[in-house]
């Protein structure tokens, strides 16, 4: 990843941190942490009313920032600083403490998984009618990573309706049961915390795993299913209470185990699909059949995993519309991998490669939308190395443009009912801008810049498509609503790092030009 990412401020923050070996940290060193931090983070790291200190978890702190937050602490939170307590140099030997590589790596077992649970209101026992008037399908949740809030906001008047708090460092889609009553939001530190938006109030949470990348919900609503960096493993929750049904090992055949890079529903399917980061194979659950049952061990026993052995490695991916096909990224460069990065199909039928794409640089497929153009489908993603989108026809598989733009992109989106497609410059040196793409003539018909030398970025329509909402990356950041037709700004709320945002009825409905 870092290879690909090396254009980003992402993979400075990674090259910062760098890791210390376990064998440079002093036992005095260790017992100060034990003395000092162990009752927050706990005495293995893994985190407690603090985060969770492993490496892993500190990839996207650089080393500065962790010495500034020992020293001074964390506003809006519980960390308090340290400077009157410790030295710099103590601050900083604890600050390569917490980037080194533990002795004996934690693990997170069933037991811890069931311990962890939190039930703060059991299902049935709150009102069933919203609390508040809103149309419940053109709600927005919008994820404030700067002081690790939520919003739930009216997306037909963009009045926040509720501010709350969430998990510290929560990371991709929060994902919504179907009929948009509950949502699901998955922290990098493993939380899975069920929010029922009807009454506004957490009722359950349980940690999965130490560092986890995603979570995906059934299109029944029974399941959600969480996908680990650590330990790897993927986590089947019931979506009812998030009791756990089953934690599975991931690894091959040899017992090489692997990291879950991206786990989603694929509607289409019944079933979820996982794509796994260090073993060539993606995993299927299906759950059409599985019975409607309280035996969670029978539960269990009907969601088999069908692995798909593929010639390369699978990281991001998208599916097609009928969930057929996969469109994902072969990394480069790690151990193992045959070459540099390239798109692959695959079909979830045959488990064969149905297509290689030539797409330079780092494609983004998991960030890629599709659309009706000239009578054929196409697929377009963002790039994170090279600046540039690239528009694939979905039949022939070939790249049919490729769109300069002013740096690589993280983030494309769009809306079936609007003729534009938007996608940023998030790790340019022009972060600040925005494209906007017709999707008839694949050209560049905007370029806008809303917050001066701050990152601009994450696109998402309302329900009927006439308004698109922008994000402000910034600690003093905002909400840009946008009229998606006329491209004007109509509104602006003020956010803290505001990052990603979610249309219950574009999410539910697994709108075309949005993110599964
Ligand atoms: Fe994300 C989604 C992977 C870094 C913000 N990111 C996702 C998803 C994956 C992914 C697989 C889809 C999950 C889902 O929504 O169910 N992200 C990765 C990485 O591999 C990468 C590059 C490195 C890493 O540290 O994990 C990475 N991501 C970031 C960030 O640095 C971002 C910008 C800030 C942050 O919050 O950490 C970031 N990622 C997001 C957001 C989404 C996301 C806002 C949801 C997008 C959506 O619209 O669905």
């Amino acid at each position: 990843m870092r290879s690909l990412l090396k254009a980003s401020g992402i993979v400075s923050a990674l090259l910062l941190t760098g890791a210390v070996s376990a064998a440079d940290i002093s036992t005095e060193t260790e017992k100060l942490y034990q003395d000092q931090c162990a009752a927050c983070h706990q005495a293995e790291r893994v985190g407690g009313i603090g985060p969770a200190l492993l490496p892993q978890n500190l990839k996207r702190l650089r080393r500065p920032q962790a010495i500034d937050v020992i020293t001074n602490g964390r506003a809006a939170s519980q960390m308090e600083g340290f400077s009157d307590r410790l030295t710099e140099q103590q601050i900083s030997d604890l600050t390569d403490y917490i980037y080194s590589k533990p002795k004996v790596m934690p693990t997170w077992q069933e037991q811890d998984i069931r311990a962890s649970r939190i039930v703060n209101h059991t299902q049935g026992s709150l009102p069933d009618e919203m609390q508040f008037e809103a149309d419940p399908m053109n709600l927005f949740i919008v994820v404030e990573i700067g002081d690790h809030h939520a919003t739930l906001l009216n997306g037909d008047t963009f009045e926040p309706i509720h501010r709350f708090k969430t998990r510290f460092a929560l990371h991709g889609g929060p994902k919504f049961t179907p009929d948009g009553r509950y949502v699901f939001f998955a922290s990098r530190d493993g939380w899975v915390s069920k929010f029922d938006i009807y009454n506004l109030k957490v009722t359950a949470e349980i940690r999965v795993g130490l560092n986890t990348r995603n979570i995906a919900v059934s299109s029944d609503g029974r399941y959600v299913l969480a996908g680990n960096y650590l330990p790897h493993s993927l986590v089947l929750l019931d979506a009812n209470d998030l009791s756990l049904i089953k934690r599975i090992d991931v690894a091959d055949d040899s017992g090489k185990s692997s990291r879950i890079s991206a786990v989603y529903n694929a509607p289409g399917r019944s079933s979820f699909v996982a794509a796994l980061k260090d073993i060539p194979e993606i995993w299927e659950l299906a759950y059409g059949d599985s019975k409607v049952t309280a035996d969670t061990e029978q539960q269990a026993a009907d969601l088999p995993v069908r692995r798909i052995v593929l010639d390369d490695y699978l990281d991001d991916f998208l599916f097609n519309q009928s969930y057929e096909l996969v469109m994902g990224t072969t990394r480069p460069k790690q151990e193992g991998r045959k070459r540099s990065a390239e798109g692959q199909v695959v079909s979830l039928e045959s488990g064969e490669r149905q297509a290689t794409l030539d797409l330079a640089g780092m494609p983004h497929l998991g960030s890629g939308i599709t659309w009706d153009y000239n009578g054929r489908r196409v697929l377009a993603t963002p790039n994170l190395s090279t600046s540039e989108v690239s528009v694939i026809d979905m039949e022939s598989w070939e790249t049919i443009k490729n769109i300069p733009t002013e740096g690589p992109g993280f983030f494309m989106r769009s809306h079936k009912n609007s003729p534009y497609a938007w996608v940023d410059v998030f790790f340019g040196k022009e972060k600040e801008a925005v494209h906007i793409i017709d999707k008839k003539s694949l050209e560049i018909v905007k370029t806008i810049r809303p917050a001066p030398g701050k990152v601009a970025a994450h696109v998402e329509f309302t329900k009927d498509g006439r308004y698109a909402l922008l994000s402000i990356w910034d600690m003093d950041g905002a909400l840009i609503v946008y009229d998606a037709k006329t491209l004007e700004e109509v509104k602006r709320l003020p956010m803290v790092k505001p990052s990603g945002k979610y249309n219950v009825w574009n999410k539910t409905r697994y709108e075309e030009g949005t993110s599964h």
